[in-house]
């Protein structure tokens, strides 16, 4: 067996992209020259942007996107008690906005080849006590929209979607936003376009976008009084300045996943029970998490053999999202009408998905020796060898 590539420096999944720091720091030297640090013009130049993109009438930023779904959530009429349909193939973000708004998130399985929850499955839980649906664009990819939109419809629940993956991707030519009652995006430090932390509630209902807004700012209401329970989800000008910095380049960072997730196919192509996932075809991807899929049975190594041997190497990889919610500990006590004891596809693709590092902090030599570990791994397997096994 010849020697594994090895790393000195780690290979982070979620190396920050920084794009222009001389920008950053003229956006935040405006900010303590004006001394205006949280939710001002930074804030809604970053919100007017992302509308943009969204294609919608209306963004409110937040402080990240935990508390958007929280807020869109409430802004949608969804109550402590009630019962929010949800993937549990996703991470627990997504369970935990609703269940500390003291709704009930009710676990469906997904689609194997998308990663998403889909009509189907979503019809398998909905009941009566159903109020509302939360889709998640899982590593980007669109949920089915127009049947979930159809079926949300026909029950009359609001559909959400937790769209912390999707910034720049398209559903039908339409980018991702502009779908529901309202999207919630992510611009956390891990994220493609990052705000150190930051979120936004994107939406065309000028009503919704209004009680968002007031419940982040403590349920003060456009004409200053106070409206509703509202919370601080503010945003802050130093992540606004964050989140424009990144916006300025967006579109090479998406070509550089791109570009990676080309290195990655091409290096990983003919490995035994390896493959990469793809993107919607004929969709414009962000291709911001680079996952690959390692299935035991036919690579003769179970995933979690692989996770280990990279780290072991420097390359910190993750596996996005295992286990799946319905199994987390605050959710696998649920009754089984909450949280089934079985979700088969979210369990299967539990067990063999794996985030690879990407961004602007890789390229293709890091690519090609990540390749590489995997492809000697799997080999090693397959002849039986037992020395990548273990310590
Ligand atoms: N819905 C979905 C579907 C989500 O995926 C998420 C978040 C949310 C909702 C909620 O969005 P936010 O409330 O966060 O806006 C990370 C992120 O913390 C989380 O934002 C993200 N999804 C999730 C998928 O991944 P961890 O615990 O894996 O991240 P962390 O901080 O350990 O970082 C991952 C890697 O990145 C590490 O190897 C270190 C590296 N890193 C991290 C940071 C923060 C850096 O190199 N630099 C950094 O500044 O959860």
């Amino acid at each position: 067996m010849p020697e594994l590539p090895k790393f000195d420096e780690p290979l982070h999944v979620g190396r920050p992209n920084i794009g222009d720091s001389g920008e950053l720091r003229k956006h935040i030297d405006a900010a303590l020259d004006r001394r205006w640090l949280t939710d001002g013009p930074l804030v809604r130049e970053f919100e007017e942007r992302i509308a943009e993109l969204a294609g919608t009438a209306h963004c409110v930023a937040t402080c990240n996107a935990t508390v958007g779904i929280q807020l869109a959530a409430r802004a949608c009429g969804i109550e402590p008690g009630d019962e929010v349909i949800v993937p549990a193939f996703t991470w627990v973000a997504t369970a935990h906005a609703l269940s500390w708004i003291g709704a009930v998130p009710v676990f469906c399985d997904v689609d194997e080849e998308t990663a998403n929850l889909f009509s189907g499955a979503v019809e398998k839980v909905l009941s009566p006590a159903t109020r509302g649906i939360l889709g998640v664009h899982v590593f980007g990819r669109p949920c089915p929209i127009d049947p979930l939109t159809e079926l949300a419809g026909r029950h009359g629940v609001p559909l959400l979607f937790d769209a912390a993956h999707g910034l720049g991707s398209t559903y039908q030519g339409r980018p991702v936003g502009g779908f529901g009652e309202a999207e919630v995006f992510s611009f956390h430090a891990t994220k493609f376009v990052n705000s150190f932390e930051g979120g936004a509630v994107v939406t065309d209902n000028a009503e919704l976008a209004a009680r968002v807004r007031a419940m982040r700012n403590f349920g003060i209401g456009a004409d200053g009084t106070v409206e509703s329970p509202g919370t601080n989800a503010k945003m802050n000008e130093a992540a606004a300045a964050m989140g424009l910095t990144s916006l300025g380049v967006m579109d090479e960072l998406i070509e550089a996943n791109r570009f990676n997730h080309e290195r990655y196919a091409e290096g990983l192509a003919g490995i035994r029970g390896v493959r990469v996932r793809t993107q919607e075809p004929g969709e414009r991807a962000n291709h911001q998490y680079l996952i690959v899929e390692i299935d035991a049975a036919a690579a003769g190594v179970h995933r979690d053999h692989v996770h280990q041997v990279l780290m072991r190497q420097n390359v910190l990889s993750r596996r996005y999202f295992y286990p799946g919610c319905h199994q987390l500990e605050p959710y696998r006590a649920r009754p089984e009408r909450h949280a089934p004891q079985s979700l088969a596809n979210s369990e299967a693709l539990a067990e063999r998905v794996l985030a690879l590092p990407t961004g602007t902090a890789v390229g293709a030599a890091e690519i090609a020796g990540v390749c590489e570990i995997i492809r000697l791994t799997v080999e090693a397997a397959s002849a039986g060898s037992d020395r990548l096994r273990g310590g």
